[in-house]
């Protein structure tokens, strides 16, 4: 038997990875210093693994931004547009697009990794697409390890998942077409790292987990089948994780490789039918997933021994291996870091694992199934037990006042009072707005002074009164800068908030957070999800007091800016003790009553985003249904209390809509405002198909780069928008908030956005 791991979190304990990468792009270390830092990383990670007893230790886990970039390089999959850079310029212009020295090249797209709140960057493809190996990451990481004394299984992602998770960027061919050409670019790679002694390869194809067609279930076989016939000795480890294999069973389990990885978290079912299956061979190493890589509660061990029992009537212990469900890129690093706190009690703290505490739970539970007369294995083991049954039993769970509220939910608590097209009139009316209104999603840029204002205050360095006076001032600067730049419904800029959800979670009862539970979200951005262990409820007003003093200082409308239920739920480590549903509804209530006070203390206009409403998408189709149902719900809750002319925005990103615009639809939300610059509008049709009826901001430009777009750049997309939906309900707006932005080429952007709304405007009075 052996314990291993998918994936280690790669951002560092204290996010020193995180760090030294932006300082590299300040230019304020140098890219030696940048890779030393990041050597340190991975030695650490390496040596945390190795003294947890994992038998089987990652390597090319590892990433300076994104593991699909990572393996673009590796791949020779890099677009034309990037082709004179080279190394990490290269790397990184192909993630965060380049503005300087005389190139102007975008970023390649980002999007969402599965249903999690990680993004990767979307390899580009063309018609003659062509491969060309590049081993020097894995290698490098491969032998790094080899010193300290560490035979690593390097990780790559399949050929099969990194095709679907690409694009086609011409018309006239399939990305699976491509297959042919990229084999036998990872038959050099097999046989290369072979050469050096590497005795595992983890192949990772969590599309696997996903509604696969015939001729895509054809290329795994395809390609598996050509693995095996190259003449290498090292085994490939295939792993698939997030849902069953499903429907792609029968395939997979055909499939000749070595050891077959299952989710046994996202679906234990999937055991009794492999075990039972006719193709089941005692051959094979199973890899039994049973320690969660997507959430932070500790392992039941009663239930995790008995999936392994399971299996060990199957097979001998050579042919099992104890295992994360998946990457523990998902999680935070380090439980020990965490004082208990008010953030975090004691009681919470017990039943809470980080990575470094669930590789002990991986490596316990081997040593369970094999020497279950080991002490010190059977205290940790009875530790377990107890702190799991007294959370089932704690009163810090459960509240009978939100339980009560939430069954006596009617369907007139999900309806606004009239239809959208009158209550659009009424809007009209109240809010006296130009054609092609023009708005910000809602944060301005957080600078280093901001976050340092904020850690002094937790630090206590600051006064609450300081503090507030500090984000009293930042505020009004950025109502005047609005109001200066021309801007027509104003926000308050969120200088008080750390995250869109975390600053939710630390005002609502039921809610605990940490102080270094960060994960990544995307190449830098590292979000510190909050975590909901008990029934929801919000006890006082969390976001009137700057709305609305925002509101007392212009004459424009400003915008309350609320964070939805399903994202607030999406973006948290949610108990796994009750639905998903029944836990989205208590927020909803409690972000219902916010709205109300938002509305009573004078704001006429009110963000309830739901960015993460489409990444809630459970894996396979046969799911969506439900989940629609109960999402869409949750948000009509939080948005219905309202009267007719308060005027309900949503915000959503990183989505194709496409397939699930009629629920879109039926959110009702008065105006949507979505990313859709980096794909040229291209996200728009699913609306223009539909006929959206309801008024849309189509993002303009997009945040996520510090490159400026000009005027007839953000003009160029409008007309394209107005081609497609009708001008009446166009908003123009970014992509998203400003957060991450500088101020310079913040005022640029808006600066140009105004302008060509403006310019809209008066190609449309000339028009009629
Ligand atoms: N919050 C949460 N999840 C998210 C987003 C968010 N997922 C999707 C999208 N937005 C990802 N985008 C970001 C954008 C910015 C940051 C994180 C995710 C960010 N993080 C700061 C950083 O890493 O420097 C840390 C924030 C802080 O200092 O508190 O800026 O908005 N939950
Ligand atoms: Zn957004």
């Amino acid at each position: 038997m052996k314990s291993t791991v998918l994936g280690y979190p790669r951002i560092g304990a204290q996010r020193e990875l995180k760090k030294s990468i932006e300082n590299f792009w300040k230019e304020k270390i140098s890219e030696e210093e940048l890779f030393k830092i990041s050597k340190d990383v991975r030695t650490r990670n390496w040596i945390i693994q190795k003294e947890a007893d994992i038998d089987m230790i990652s390597s090319n886990d590892f990433s300076h931004y994104d593991h699909i970039l990572d393996m673009c390089i590796t791949l020779g999959c890099i677009p034309e547009r990037f082709k004179n850079l080279k190394g990490l310029q290269q790397y990184f212009a192909m993630a965060r697009g380049q503005q300087k020295e005389g190139l102007d090249v975008t970023a390649m797209e980002m999007t969402k990794w599965f249903d999690s709140n990680y993004h990767y960057i979307v390899p580009e493809f063309v018609k003659h697409q062509e491969f060309s190996l590049n081993t020097k990451k894995i290698v490098t990481e491969w032998k790094e390890a080899l010193a300290l004394g560490i035979k690593t299984k390097p990780v790559i992602v399949g050929p099969i998942t990194f095709l679907l998770l690409g694009k086609e960027k011409e018309k006239g061919f399939n990305r699976l077409e491509l297959l042919d050409k990229i084999l036998p670019v990872y038959e050099k790679l097999l046989k290369e790292i072979d050469s050096f002694g590497v005795e595992y390869l983890q192949i990772d194809e969590p599309v696997l987990s996903l509604d696969l067609s015939k001729q895509e279930q054809l290329a795994i076989v395809k390609t598996y089948q050509h693995f095996s016939k190259i003449n290498v000795r090292l085994k490939i480890i295939l792993a698939n994780y997030f849902d069953c294999y499903g429907d792609n069973l029968d395939v997979a389990i055909n499939l000749p490789v070595d050891v077959f990885h299952l989710d046994l978290v996202r679906c234990p079912l999937q055991l009794d039918d492999i075990l039972s299956h006719p193709s089941f061979s005692t051959e094979k190493i199973l890899s039994l997933g049973v320690v969660d890589g997507r959430n932070i509660w500790i392992n039941d061990f009663e239930r995790s021994l008995k999936y392994i029992e399971k299996v060990t009537e199957k097979l001998d212990n050579q042919h099992i291996w104890i295992a994360s469900s998946c990457s523990f890129l998902h999680c935070p690093y380090d439980l020990d870091l965490e004082n208990t706190n008010k953030k975090i009690g004691l009681d919470v703290k017990q039943w809470l694992a980080f990575s470094k505490q669930k590789l002990r739970e991986i490596s316990t539970l081997k040593v369970l199934a094999t020497t279950p007369g080991n002490e010190d294995a059977n205290s940790i083991f009875n530790e377990n037990k107890k702190a799991n049954q007294n959370r089932r039993k704690s009163e810090l769970i459960h509240n009978t006042l939100v339980k009560e509220r939430i069954d006596k939910l009617t369907n007139s608590d999900s309806q606004r009072i009239s239809q959208f097209s009158d209550r659009q009139l009424l809007q009209k009316e109240t809010l006296d707005l130009p054609l092609f209104p023009t708005t910000t999603i809602g944060s301005f840029p957080q600078t280093k002074k901001i976050r340092q204002t904020r850690a002094k205050l937790k630090k206590g360095e600051v006064t609450q009164e300081v503090y507030d006076e500090f984000i009293r001032n930042e505020t009004e600067v950025t109502i005047r800068f609005q109001e200066e730049v021309g801007l027509d419904v104003l926000v308050h800029g969120e200088f008080e908030r750390n995250d869109m959800v975390e600053y939710f979670g630390e005002q609502l009862e039921g809610f605990a957070f940490t102080q270094y539970g960060w994960v990544q979200s995307y190449g830098t951005r590292c979000v510190k999800p909050p975590i909901i262990y008990g029934d929801v409820s919000r006890e006082k007003e969390m976001t009137v007091k700057w709305s609305s003093y925002a509101q007392s200082l212009t004459k424009k409308p400003v915008k309350g800016m609320l964070t939805g239920p399903v994202t607030i739920l999406q973006w948290s480590f949610v108990r796994d003790d009750q639905p998903r549903s029944v836990t989205c509804n208590q927020i909803a209530c409690a972000i219902r009553d916010e709205v109300k006070d938002l509305e009573n203390a004078g704001l006429k206009v009110i963000q309830i985003d739901e960015p993460a409403i489409r990444e809630g998408l459970p894996l396979r189709k046969e799911d969506w249904k439900n989940y629609l149902n109960w999402a869409v719900k949750a948000f009509r809750i939080s948005s219905s209390g309202v009267k007719d002319d308060t005027q309900i925005h949503t915000h959503m990103c990183y989505s194709e809509f496409n397939d699930i615009i009629e629920s879109i639809a039926e959110m009702d939300a008065d105006v949507i405002t979505i990313e859709t610059s980096r794909s040229e509008m291209e996200l728009l049709d699913a609306f223009v198909d539909f006929k959206y009826p309801n008024e849309i901001g189509p993002g303009v430009y997009d945040i996520h780069s510090p490159r400026v777009p000009t005027q007839k750049e953000i003009e160029n997309l409008l007309d394209k928008a107005c081609d497609l939906l009708p001008y009446e309900n166009i908003w123009v707006n970014p992509d998203c908030g400003l957060k991450t932005r500088d101020w310079p080429e913040t005022k640029s952007a808006l600066e140009n956005l105004v302008k060509s709304a403006r310019s809209m405007r008066e190609k449309m009075f000339q028009l009629v």
